[in-house]
């Protein structure tokens, strides 16, 4: 018996099924690239925000927000803005996303804001898309920091 060409043989199936699987994992890993490149940029801009709310809470007080993120939320009990001292707190500085004093990165974890109170240190960080504190420049270590005064 012969199957003549009224259809493909198995291994014509098999090549077509093959080449169909690598073409969707090419576009399944490309697609999820490029999400993980979007949430970075993300990230990226709504850390430079917090820089820059930072930086006009120390123009305002002529203090760091030592209680991070939510002295840029809240007032932390300094005086409010006064115009003829050109000074005090006119927050927030922020835009509050959550009850909680936190801002949340694209991967649902807040970013942190360390050593505030070292000019040469102060930054803000996140996890990165890993969801791990990892020690910088450590194995794996995808955290994004950005620097406050430098
Ligand atoms: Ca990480
Ligand atoms: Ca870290």
């Amino acid at each position: 018996m012969t199957l003549g060409r009224r259809g493909f043989t198995l291994v014509e199936l098999l090549v077509v099924v093959a080449v169909l699987a690598t073409i969707a994992g090419v576009v399944i890993v490309s697609t999820g690239d490029a999400r993980e490149r979007a949430a970075t940029d993300l990230a990226r801009s709504e850390m430079l925000a917090l820089k820059k709310a930072i930086l006009q809470f120390r123009a305002d007080t002529g203090a760091m927000p030592a209680g991070g993120v939510a002295d840029l939320l809240a007032n932390p009990g300094i005086p409010a803005w006064d115009l003829d001292r050109r000074r005090g707190w006119r927050g927030p500085y922020i835009t509050r996303e959550t009850a909680a004093p936190v801002v949340l990165d694209p991967w649902g974890r807040p970013y942190r804001v360390l050593d505030l109170l070292d000019p040469g240190l102060a930054r803000i960080e996140s996890d990165g898309p890993n969801g791990v504190d990892d020690p910088d420049g450590g194995p794996g270590d995808d955290d994004l920091r950005l620097f406050v005064l430098r």
